[in-house]
């Protein structure tokens, strides 16, 4: 497989998959959308569980792999893509702490974001897949402070996977507003790659919520 062959993007807008079309246009990647009206339920439908089990977006087919989960998603299509420079390689002395920061995203931030916004009980620390809410935000606002990316100087593949991620979790208020936040995801959302995907999201939501009320 190359990175010539196009890559189908499982899609629903305002979703977890954005980040993911955010990164497809960041690495120049030759993509095709399958559009899942979410607001209809498609996500929920055989065809997709054929795709992913979970009913989730985003996942990418590229030839006969077939992707699921942010974290593996991003990794892989970085990748695939060395020559957009959004990846340490594997003798990079960044490689370690790109891969901690991304894996970081999908087994203690979601977990600890998920219980925070629904107001959940935390299991007990020693338990617990991020010690707690605020040792886990602690670590990543530390982190980000050295600025102006996660591994300081250079943007990566994790920059707009967090960018997108802080962006959407500060807005619905399972993420506190805080400085160095906020002038970081500025950061990736002035990016063009964030703007024109924002501006087709906008779209593509208004016409899902009009179909599903049809
Ligand atoms: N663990 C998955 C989670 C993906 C996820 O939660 N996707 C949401 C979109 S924001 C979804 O597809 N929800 C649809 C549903 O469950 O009905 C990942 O990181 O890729």
């Amino acid at each position: 497989m190359t990175s010539t062959d196009r890559i189908t993007l499982y899609y629903s807008p305002q979703s977890r998959a954005t980040g993911t079309r955010v990164l497809l246009e960041e690495l120049g990647a030759p993509y095709d959308l399958c559009v899942l009206n979410m607001k209809a339920g498609e996500q929920r439908q055989p065809a997709y569980l054929a795709v992913n089990p979970l009913g989730k977006v985003p996942a990418i087919r590229h030839g006969e792999a077939l992707v699921t989960e942010q974290v593996a998603i991003y990794i892989y299509l970085a990748d695939l893509f060395p020559q957009a420079g959004l990846t340490p390689a594997v003798d990079d002395i960044r490689r370690g702490p790109y891969l901690r920061w991304i894996a970081y995203y999908g087994s203690s931030f979601e977990p600890a974001v998920i219980d925070q916004f629904m107001k959940r009980e935390p299991a007990p620390i020693s338990q617990s897949p991020y010690a707690d809410y605020e040792t886990m935000l602690g670590a990543l606002e530390a982190q980000l402070a050295k600025g102006p990316y996660l591994l300081e100087d250079r943007i990566t593949a994790a920059d707009i996977l967090w960018g997108v991620a802080l962006h959407w979790t500060m807005m619905f208020g399972a993420v506190p507003q805080k400085d160095v936040f906020v002038r970081y995801v500025e950061r990736i959302t002035s990016r063009p790659a964030f703007q024109r995907i924002s501006a087709a999201d906008d779209e593509m939501a208004a016409q899902h919520a009009a179909a599903a009320a049809a």
